[in-house]
């Protein structure tokens, strides 16, 4: 292997310093103090305040509390002996808007009090968080309604199905599929059929009144909403309530058996977690609710039709034409 002759390098390193986009602080932190010894001078232009104003300044001044937080964690890591580590965290710029900075902490020295010397890295990393976050928010929506997709439907069924486990409300689940969809497209074209589906996809988010409430667009042309803390006969109301906002939406459609417009079934599910025992969940659910949609597009379809998961019945079905109950559930 080539010698590299240990020569002093042709460069002034605090020119390099001063010149990098990058901030780079020095700090001084002990269990109970945290002090900035030196500030490079791009901080003016990352964060809006001068070296001289940051140095005088503590990381609560400078940082969101949630980012105060991961750093006082993180801060602890290297006090138990971590050498350098890295976290994304959110400042507050002079100016008042938030921005990202990429945080790298490498130790330069600790005392034996244990008081450390830092060199503290940051990068402006704004546009790229905001990106991922862009892209992160894209992936669990439906591109063609801009409602939620499955993938986001069946966490948030994971999610609820914990809650409910823990509280012991019950969860219904309502499962909703156009009626005699494939003649509506063959009728008036796959392309006023996708107008169809996001004229549906607003309206049932409109009829929706709880935020907890998720609709999402589950498969080609059905919708699968998450009721937490709802009744069967609540859940029943809302999937009512639904079928009876797309038939407000009055879209022709002349092929669905004589109705005229465009009509949904429903079908709906509801566990109350102490009778739960012998039915795998929350998949029981999902599987309850399209049971359900089956009987109500066997008895004729434009209609509801609920199951409630019960431990020594399995499954109690029954079935009610749209508009019958008045609309409880808000
Ligand atoms: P049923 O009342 O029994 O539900 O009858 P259906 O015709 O609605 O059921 P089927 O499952 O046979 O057809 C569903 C149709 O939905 C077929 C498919 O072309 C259409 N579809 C699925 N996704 C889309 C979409 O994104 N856009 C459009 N325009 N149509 C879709
Ligand atoms: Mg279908
Ligand atoms: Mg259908």
């Amino acid at each position: 292997m080539r010698a590299i002759a240990a020569e002093p390098l042709p460069v002034d390193f605090r020119m390099l310093l001063e010149g990098c986009l990058d901030m780079v602080w020095l700090a001084c932190v002990s269990e109970h103090s945290h002090r900035f010894l030196y500030c490079s001078p791009s901080s003016s232009a990352v964060l809006g305040y001068s070296p001289e104003q940051i140095i005088a300044m503590t990381p609560n001044d400078i940082f969101t509390p949630e980012s105060q937080q991961v750093i006082a964690e993180d801060v602890q890591k290297i006090r138990a002996g971590q050498p350098a580590s890295m976290v994304i965290v959110e400042a507050v710029h002079s100016d008042g808007r938030h921005i990202w900075l990429e945080n790298k902490i490498r130790v330069l020295e600790r005392d034996p009090d244990q008081a450390m010397r830092l060199v503290i890295y940051l990068r402006d990393v704004t546009d790229r968080k905001l990106l991922q976050d862009q892209l992160a928010q894209m992936a669990y929506l439906d591109g063609l309604t801009g409602i939620q997709n499955r993938r986001a439907f069946d966490l948030a069924l994971e999610k609820e199905w914990r809650r409910a486990a823990r509280s012991g409300q019950p969860l219904s689940l309502i499962l909703l599929d156009v009626d005699h969809f494939k003649k509506f497209n063959d009728t008036y074209g796959h392309l006023t059929g996708d107008d169809c589906l996001r004229a549906i996809a607003a309206a049932a988010q409109l009829c929706l009144r709880r935020p907890d409430d998720v609709v999402a667009r589950y498969g080609g042309e059905e919708l699968a909403v998450l009721l937490p803390g709802t009744s069967a006969d609540g859940a029943e109301e809302v999937a009512q309530r639904l079928c009876a906002g797309v038939m407000d939406l009055g879209i022709p459609h002349s092929g669905n058996d004589g109705r005229g417009i465009v009509t949904m079934s429903g079908g709906v599910s509801t566990a109350v977690v102490s009778f739960g025992g012998r039915i795998r969940m929350p998949q029981g659910l999902l599987k309850a609710a399209d049971a359900a949609l089956y009987r109500a597009k066997g008895l004729g379809r434009n209609q509801v039709a609920s199951s409630v998961l019960l431990k020594a019945l399995g499954e109690r079905m029954r079935g009610t034409p749209i508009g019958t109950r008045p609309a409880k559930h808000d």
